[in-house]
């Protein structure tokens, strides 16, 4: 046994079965073991490191188990980076396994020699380690895999290519300067103490107008969320990365908040007197309660982000369901209903508002139309991916999620280019499962066309071989576009922001895959219902309109100044938006913190 097949063998010892990566002859001892090792662990092919490093992230994402991801020495190390970040952002376990120089070349600015434990050093600050002799791997896979699930966070192990092909040492000689290490790892049950409940509760019993904001750490704790906002007669609003903590047709679930929020959610936090935080880093203050106006709990698994959007009074380290159990018994029905009522008066308000805009004719596709005909159609327990761009936007506010659903994307990079792999490894977790991936043309042409190939050369061993791709086609690196205009009164930049065309349905049907290009926003249902239908991955190009602004509701009135002068002064796109738009730019549209 070689030290890469001892390497392989222990990651199963862990119940690894799959790592996501991509060859080079820094790693070919790994890739040899990988080869003898087919019964145990299976090797997912990419296009590039990076998406590697998304699938693993996505894979701890949708499975809450360990992703893995392998790259060469040198650049296939540095490729995986941006993944690894996002997973680090987003506070996911995963583990890199890189390749390096031979040691005896190390230090001599070798062919493909970088310095991999600095490089690492920033994204894999937890844990990153390079080995030098065959005794380390045993303990280096051992904390890497723990210290990447205890910490929910991104780890290394680098391992120089002659050391790869060295016998194996399982067992180090029991002698001093040897490390004896085990696996195995068990989550603790992190509960408050009751006298801090107990503080909790009385807040919240004292509160007159509760406000609850949810995200990736409540998504296990749906029925509790639910119980406790009932007692407390509270509304939810949900961060990005919550989206899937409850379905939206609660109607005290005021949906997404922020730059890509909705009105109620504005309405929640600025009206409330009460912040019950669970499971949350959302980052934007300026969309929580002016600091004085409300009371803060926060509960999160990790003291590191615990009062850092909003000075809390109280914060909770405790695992979020385990702790809304505790707390439910302390806490004292809200007999004054009147707070709910007009939660979910202005929820009900919202919904209207949402098809209305969805509705609003655009040239030749209102992208909210195509969100809006596909949220009923969407399959119980599918898997949505979304990337960065004004597809969050439609994706956060205007696809209603039923409960059983997972639904992910890059939440705290917002890095573009996770939409396709993110699906592509939730197809690998759970094959019976219909998987659809939400991107922008910038995002396919930056990486989500490559990565249909992936798709191509896979689909046919998933039970279900369906994997839908949206791109909405708009031509444009949208969501700049509208910052630049609403945030810096700055007209569109042609030679930064217009993209160039691409026939994605047709490159997806070069590929064996199916696929429709849809111009007619009459025809969205049938065409969701032929993708649906389909025996094959397919990728839905929706020819969407670039003047709909997926701007946030409130949009300060200086900032709505900047964007109108801006789009009446000198932007070439001004009179098609003027036309086509205004109607959504209402009064209703632009809220303003009076
Ligand atoms: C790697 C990376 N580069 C740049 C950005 C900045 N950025 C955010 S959204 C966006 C536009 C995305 O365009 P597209 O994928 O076409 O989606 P659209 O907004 O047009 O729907 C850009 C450039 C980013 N978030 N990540
Ligand atoms: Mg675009």
């Amino acid at each position: 046994m070689t030290v890469s097949d001892y390497l392989i063998q222990r990651l199963s010892t862990w119940g690894v079965s799959r790592v996501y990566g991509y060859p080079g002859d820094g790693i070919n001892g790994i890739m040899g073991a990988l080869e003898r090792a087919q019964d145990r662990m299976r090797f997912i092919q990419v296009r590039h490191e990076e998406m590697a490093a998304f699938m693993a992230c996505a894979h701890a994402k949708f499975t809450g188990e360990v992703g893995v991801c392998m790259a060469t020495s040198g650049p296939g190390a540095i490729h995986l980076l941006n993944g690894l970040y996002d997973a680090k952002s987003d506070h996911q376990s995963v583990v890199a396994i890189v390749g390096q120089s031979a040691r005896a070349a190390i230090g001599g600015d070798y062919q493909q020699e970088v310095d991999l434990t600095t490089l690492f050093k920033d994204v894999a600050h937890e844990y990153v380690h390079q080995a030098s002799t065959p005794e380390q791997i045993r303990h280096l896979i051992d904390r890497a895999v723990r210290i990447a699930r205890a910490e929910r966070t991104v780890t290394c192990v680098i391992v120089p290519n002659d050391l790869q092909e060295l016998d194996a040492v399982e067992e180090p000689p029991r002698k001093h300067s040897t490390v004896h290490s085990g696996a195995g790892y068990t989550a603790p049950r992190v509960v408050p103490y009751d006298a801090d409940l107990r503080r909790a509760a009385d807040i919240l019993n004292a509160g007159q107008r509760v406000a609850i904001l949810v995200g990736a750490g409540a998504l296990h704790a749906a029925d509790e969320v639910v119980d406790v906002a009932d007692v407390l007669g509270a509304g939810v609003a949900k961060a990005l990365l919550g989206k899937a903590v409850l379905a939206d047709d609660y109607p005290f679930v005021t949906g997404p908040i922020g730059l890509l929020g909705s009105k109620p959610s504005w309405d929640l936090m600025t009206g409330c007197d009460t912040l019950l935080m669970i499971g949350s880093s959302f980052p934007y203050s300026e969309f929580l309660p002016e600091p004085g106006q409300a009371r803060g709990i926060q509960i999160d698994i990790d003291a590191r982000m615990l009062s850092i959007r909003y000075p809390m009074e109280l914060g909770l380290v405790g695992d979020s369901r385990e702790t809304l159990r505790a707390l439910l018994p302390l806490l004292v029905r809200k007999t004054d209903r009147s707070w709910r009522d007009r939660i979910e008066k202005n929820v009900a308000e919202w919904w209207q508002l949402v098809e209305s805009r969805a509705m609003t004719a655009a040239h030749p596709i209102n992208p909210q139309r195509v969100f809006w005909e596909l949220s009923p159609r969407l399959p119980d327990d599918c898997i949505l991916s979304c990337d960065s761009g004004s597809s969050a936007s439609w994706y956060a506010r205007d696809l209603k999620i039923r409960r059983g659903m997972k639904a992910s994307l890059s939440g705290t990079l917002a890095t573009m280019g996770p939409a396709v792999p993110y699906a592509i490894a939730a197809k690998f977790c759970y094959p019976d499962r219909v998987a659809i991936a939400i991107a922008g043309d910038g995002a396919m042409q930056m990486n989500g066309l490559n990565e249909l190939i992936t798709i191509s050369k896979y689909w046919k061993e998933w039970s279900d071989p369906r994997l839908i791709v949206l791109v909405l086609n708009n031509r444009d690196l949208n969501m700049v576009t509208w910052e630049e205009r609403a945030l810096a009164g700055d007209p569109k930049f042609e030679a930064t922001q217009d993209l160039p065309d691409f026939p994605y349905a047709n490159y997806g049907k070069s590929l064996g895959l199916d696929g429709i290009r849809v111009d007619d926003p009459d025809a969205l249902g049938a065409a969701w219902d032929r993708a649906f239908a389909a025996d094959r991955p397919f990728v839905f190009e929706a020819m969407t309109d670039p003047d709909v602004p997926p701007l946030p509701p409130h949009i300060s009135l200086e900032q709505a100044k900047n964007f109108t002068s801006s789009v009446l002064k000198r932007d070439v796109d001004a009179l098609g938006f003027i036309k086509d738009t205004v109607k959504q730019v209402t009064a209703r549209y632009l809220p303003s913190r009076k």
